[in-house]
């Protein structure tokens, strides 16, 4: 398992300010009506279903479920995001998902078909409270599929900018079996998903209530042979990370040699990881363009470059954008043809540091 040994408090993470609205992006709208249909045909055959989210955020996922008039329950601690569900009619407790919620749930519910999660299982420090919750809460033949960033992705394309304080761990077939045996339960299938850079979508069940598909010991045994399981795959990756550093900050600095001006694109959380790590501040980076208005007319953390609306982007016409939701650029990409077309050029840094040009495609786009 590779996970942080420094932990902040879940409380200080969300709470009722919470930063990231996931309905934001188009493409990942698209990605969980997709996740929601494929868990309504596959896993709830059963009369009058019962579906459980963790991590429901504004209820991009649940939506899809509330208007087919599946029974559902979010569970989203950040206030603020989970009153933007409840105003769509998303049935949501504002709790941490834990042990005891989970019996709080089953109390007043039953038990579930299914128990789904998108990027928010790797939040969770205490892993066991969570499985404990799942042999409550899960039906005999029920089902937890979540699907987080995959640590196969992060070690091949370098995305080191997946390592911050929210992201407890990154995840491996390897890890989450591991996890799943320690509680009775199976993975029974995986799919790799392009989202968010390379995740990975876990489903497991109890022991011998489903046959494991065929995938499942395929990705495990290319994890074997991409030295997943191995300490020097990670000290060649540490490696990789600070010559990745090296070249980006070369790049910036010799940008602004030329007099280009230089705007970052998304105040990710990932970008906070690039900018203290590599040390690139206001003198690099102008400003940060992000569509979120509670991140706009803030200071991004640690290196203070100041965040603005979109509006600023489109206004101040910068050279070179630094793309800081690199995961999103499929949908950026194509919303900015007239900035690209207007001679506006794009930076990325995974798989590596390059500015993009027209002709070659850039393939890690979610
Ligand atoms: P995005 C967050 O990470 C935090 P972040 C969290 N820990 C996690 O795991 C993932 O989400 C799921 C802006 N934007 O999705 C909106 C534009 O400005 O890469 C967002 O602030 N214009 C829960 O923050 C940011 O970029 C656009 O056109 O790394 C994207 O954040 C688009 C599409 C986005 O996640
Ligand atoms: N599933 C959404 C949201 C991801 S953001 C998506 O994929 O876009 C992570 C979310 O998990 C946040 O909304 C945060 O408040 C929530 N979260 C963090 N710890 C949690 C816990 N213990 N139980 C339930 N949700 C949690």
């Amino acid at each position: 398992m590779v996970q942080l040994t420094e932990l902040v408090d879940p409380d200080k993470l969300f709470h009722d300010d919470y930063a990231y609205f996931s309905s934001i992006s188009t493409r990942m709208a698209e990605h969980f009506w997709q996740y929601a249909e494929w868990v309504r045909e596959k896993y709830t055959a059963a009369a009058d279903p019962l579906v459980i989210e963790v991590g429901s955020n504004d209820g991009i996922m649940l939506r899809n479920f509330a208007n087919a008039g599946v029974r559902h329950v979010g569970v989203e601690p950040s206030a603020n995001v989970a009153q933007a569900a409840r105003e769509q009619g998303i049935n949501t407790l504002c709790e941490f998902f834990n042990e005891q919620t989970a019996r709080q749930i089953c109390d007043e519910y039953g038990q579930a078909d299914a128990v789904l999660g998108a990027n928010v299982i790797c939040h969770i420090p205490d892993l066991h409270s969570i499985f404990a919750g799942l042999d409550v809460l899960l039906k005999p033949t029920g089902v937890f599929v979540f699907e987080e960033p995959y640590l196969g992705d992060i070690v091949e394309k370098t995305s080191y900018d997946q390592i911050y304080d929210e992201h407890v761990f990154y995840f491996s077939l390897h890890s989450v079996s591991a996890l799943a045996r320690r509680h009775g339960m199976e993975l029974i299938d995986v799919l790799p998903q392009s989202v968010h850079g390379g995740s990975m979508r876990y489903v497991i069940a109890r022991q011998g209530s489903h046959r494991p598909s065929a995938s499942v010991a395929e990705i495990l045994n290319r994890e074997i042979d991409k030295g997943l399981a191995e300490a020097a795959t990670f000290v060649r990756l540490s490696e990789r990370i600070n010559a990745s550093r090296d070249a980006l900050v070369n790049l910036l600095q010799e940008l602004r040699g030329q007099g280009k001006r230089v705007a970052g694109y998304g105040a990710t959380s990932k970008s906070t990881t690039v900018t203290n790590f590599c040390g690139i501040g206001p003198d690099l980076v102008e400003f940060i363009s992000d569509t979120t208005p509670g991140k706009q007319g803030k200071l991004s953390p640690g290196v203070h470059i100041p965040i603005v609306p979109y509006d600023h982007f489109t206004e101040s016409r910068p050279d070179v954008a630094l793309l800081f939701a690199w995961n999103h650029a499929s949908e950026i990409l194509a919303n900015e043809a007239a900035f690209r077309a207007g001679g506006g050029q794009f930076v990325v840094y995974v798989p590596e540091v390059r500015i993009l040009d027209d002709k070659t495609a850039y393939r890690h786009a979610g």
